[in-house]
């Protein structure tokens, strides 16, 4: 059939493709005899067979013609697999073009390095079957199906040569976020970013059943990505010379669609959003594998999805079908005597960095250039007295994001992420250097909306978290912000983000990357107009169980804690952060100088909250978040005026992870340091912001942590008033100078022996009075609402 590809470079480009099928088959199923150089024996087959032919034949078809692609056109590009499940034959189209044994010496590009590539695939000590950290080009190991267009948004903004081309799967077409993660081209601004190609492969199947769109006639098919704002290139078939040659054609005319986008709204300016190509491509899945097995087809089938022949080591029958499938690649033609790959194949790869194995973008760390942070003391809020004056902390940041946009806009390495909530989580300045970015029609009355802005509000948790892991990944900084309930909604992104980077600090060949910045804010305290639905702090316990190496969890307590730990998470490398703060006022407790002594800390005695003189106190209260140290704080204070012989030491904690004993995490602290701050053996009130076992999981295994009596969210919460929160969740001021004097009425003297029940039927009486007030008035009392620090 006609078409780009000359019948000597079809050939040629159908036997590389060969050769990566032969290599996938081999990873699967051989432990030795990897070039068939003898007849296949049983005890050649690995007694395990775990892996996945199904989607290969379709990843490795696409790698090759992108390879002459690239070739051809001398183009940038990146290859995120989203059917990650696929990983033998990524593995196999690296180790072709050699960026596998170029990063990995162990594994050459020879017949021993076949067998090693072969023995070490999904067996113990070896490589896992997914296109996973340890695959050179990979961003995305597809392991966790739904994100590979996000992730491709991602690495292509503010990447104006990059093309990253990104498989997606038509199960995985099937999930939410890769469904919504098709409006990433209304954010992409083509004289600025990139551009990203999906091929979306209808091999039909999922595991076990057909998919939505394979069943569906292609005219649906089209009409669907059509209306999402694409132009659709359908190529199908299972005749692969036709299927080559309509492949490349179609590749050719994506390519060039994609420059005449990029070159006419980078020369003429940009009207309105491009129509963008995709394709679809239809091909079998298991294309060339065994077509059927015991009476039942298998290529073309659900039944290709793993090992499409599971059992060649018992069953001679199944021995020889697998034996004639991989010598019908014919290895003798592709391999020379030493196991390399023909020259004249080998030379098909692109070379040096243009391999997609090799790309630097997809090993964001060595294209990453540092963020230009501002000094965040000169966005301090000025503390004349702890506890006097009331601030919206997150305004303060906003203005810090503010001036980061402006010292990196030459270097155009920073963005922002949220769902709509910049304005409402008060980081509205830096809609005074930046617009929201829009790439379609906007109107007179829109407000900073523009497609060359920075700041992405897509009412899509997995979006904003999608689109900042791929920037992330290819070397660029960024601020995903986010109410802290709905950060649940990706919070298995984050899980599979924070696995990545626990692999990626093993690789000394993966440069480090800035840290996945979340900022949690509108929290489960304050939630006025929303209430209940709007109230879950669940991300801090998800995050809690990541490793030491990665995970990081902040509750600055106000606007200058916030200032120096953002300042420390910006900076910071390979970890996911997360930031929790409310928006609304609040109590100021420290100068700019304390703060930062405070959060580099991460935990510390307030002493003038305290009423011990530095001595031995009868109780602690521990706190951690800005409500719970307000309730902390206030406790304090009420039992200092009400019970002055309790001697009361407050801990606040901005740095959670300090919690952990040493072993456990890097930040933990030592038993000395725990004693220090919390004693020995006496009672520990702590209120925190999360659920309270976080808190007893964080200091098991410090001494005596028994004696710790959590408050925190426990799951109570409506449309109500701040106080009434606390109260409902039973961490109010009174609750916890009532859990204090319970704790600690016998060990400060007779006197307060003696009053500690009528203290604490005060407390109670405090709480009814709260409660009946705001019943009354729709808002707490004065004094409380009201409240500050008096000497
Ligand atoms: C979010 C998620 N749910 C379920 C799975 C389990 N799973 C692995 S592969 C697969 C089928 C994938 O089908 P498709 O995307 O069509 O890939 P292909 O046919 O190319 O193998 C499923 C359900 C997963 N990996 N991720
Ligand atoms: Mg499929």
């Amino acid at each position: 059939m006609a078409g780009p590809l000359s019948a000597e470079l079809l050939d040629r480009m159908h036997h590389y493709w060969q050769a990566a099928n032969y290599l996938t088959v081999g990873q699967i199923y051989l432990r030795d005899n990897a070039l068939l150089r003898e007849p296949l024996r049983a005890e050649h087959i690995k007694p395990r067979l775990l892996g996945h032919w199904g989607t290969s034949p379709g990843l490795s078809f696409v790698y090759v013609h992108l390879n002459r692609l690239i070739r051809k056109q001398d183009a940038n590009v990146i290859f995120l697999t989203g059917p990650g499940h696929g990983g033998p034959a990524i593995l196999a189209n690296v180790y072709l073009e050699g960026t596998y044994s170029k990063v990995y010496s162990e594994v050459p590009q020879d017949a021993a390095g076949m067998r090693r590539l072969f023995r070490q695939f999904s067996t113990p000590g070896g490589v896992p079957s997914h296109v996973s950290v340890l695959t050179p080009g990979s961003i995305h190991e597809g392991g966790e199906l739904g994100y590979v267009l996000s992730h491709a948004f991602g690495a292509a903004f503010d990447n104006p040569d990059l093309i990253v081309a990104a498989v997606v799967g038509d199960g995985e077409a099937e999930t939410g976020p890769l469904e919504g993660s098709w409006k990433g081209i209304s954010f992409l601004d083509p004289r600025r970013d990139g551009a990203v190609l999906p091929i979306l492969h209808l091999n039909g199947y999922k595991i076990a059943n057909p998919t939505v769109l394979g069943r569906a006639e292609d005219g649906e098919v089209h009409s669907i990505l059509e209306g999402h704002g694409y132009a659709i290139h359908f190529v199908e078939g299972n005749d692969p010379p036709m299927v080559h040659q309509r492949f490349a054609a179609t590749l050719d005319k994506c390519y060039t669609d994609i420059r005449a986008i990029q070159h006419g709204a980078r020369e003429d300016g940009l009207s309105g959003r491009p129509r963008w190509p995709a394709i679809v491509l239809r091909t079998p899945k298991g294309w060339t594998g065994p077509s059927e097995l015991g009476g039942l087809p298998v290529e073309g089938t659900f039944r290709s999805h793993q090992v499409p022949l599971p059992n060649p080591r018992s069953d001679p029958e199944q021995l020889a079908m697998l034996e004639a499938w991989m010598r019908g690649y014919r290895p003798e033609d592709l391999f020379d005597g030493e196991g390399r790959l023909v020259p004249e194949l080998a030379a098909l790869a692109p070379s040096g960095d243009r391999r997609m194995g090799a790309n630097p973008h997809a090993n964001g760390g060595t294209v990453l250039a540092e963020l230009d942070v501002p000094d965040f003391r000169g966005y301090a809020f000025a503390v004349e007295r702890p506890a006097t004056e009331r601030a919206e902390s997150t305004r303060k940041l906003g203005e810090l994001l503010r001036d980061t946009f402006t010292r990196n806009a030459g270097q155009a390495n920073f963005r922002l992420f949220c769902p709509d909530e910049i304005n409402s989580n008060r980081l509205g300045a830096v809609f005074e250097v930046e617009n929201r970015c829009f790439v379609g029609k906007t109107l007179p009355i829109d407000d900073h909306v523009a497609p060359s802005g920075r700041v992405f509000e897509v009412l899509s948790e997995h979006l904003c978290e999608g689109w900042l892991e791929g920037y992330l990944l290819t070397g660029r900084h960024g601020l995903f912000a986010t109410y802290e309930a709905f950060a649940m909604i990706p919070a298995s992104m984050m899980v599979q983000h924070a696995k990545w980077l626990e692999e990626a600090d093993k690789l000394p060949w993966r440069e480090p990357i800035s840290s996945l910045n979340v900022l949690l804010t509108s929290t489960a305290w304050r939630n006025d107009h929303n209430g209940f639905s709007h109230q879950g702090p669940g991300l801090i316990d998800v995050m809690l169980s990541k490793r030491g190496t990665v995970a990081r969890i902040y509750l600055p307590p106000d606007a200058n804690s916030l200032l120096s730990v953002a300042d420390h998470c910006l900076r910071s490398r390979d970890y996911v952060n997360l930031i929790v703060i409310d928006k609304q006022p609040q109590l100021q407790w420290l100068d700019m100088e304390a703060a930062i002594e405070h959060a580099d800390a991460g935990a510390a005695t307030w002493e003038c909250a305290s009423n011990d003189g530095g001595g031995e106190p009868d109780v602690v209260l521990g706190c951690a978040g800005d409500i719970p140290t307000l309730e902390t704080v206030a406790a304090a204070h009420w039992l200092r005026e009400n019970a002055p012989e309790l001697k009361v030491r407050v801990v606040n904690v901005v740095d959670l992870m300090t919690l952990f004993p040493r072993e456990f995490h890097p930040h933990g602290m030592d038993e000395t340091r725990f004693v220090e701050l919390f004693t020995a053996d006496k009672p520990v009130v702590f209120a925190f912001h999360g659920y309270r076992r976080a808190i007893h999981e964080i200091v098991h295994g410090h001494v005596d942590v028994d004696r710790f009596h959590v408050r925190g969210f426990s799951e109570q919460g409506t449309t109500t008033t701040p106080f009434d929160m606390v109260v409902l969740n039973g961490m109010s001021r009174y609750h916890l100078a009532a859990e204090a004097l319970r704790r600690a009425w016998d060990a400060s003297g007779s006197r307060l022996r003696d009053r500690a029940p009528t203290l604490i039927s005060e407390c109670e009486a405090a709480i009814a009075r709260a409660t009946a007030y705001s019943r009354e008035h729709f808002e707490d009392p004065p004094e409380i609402s009201n409240w500050t620090w008096t000497p």
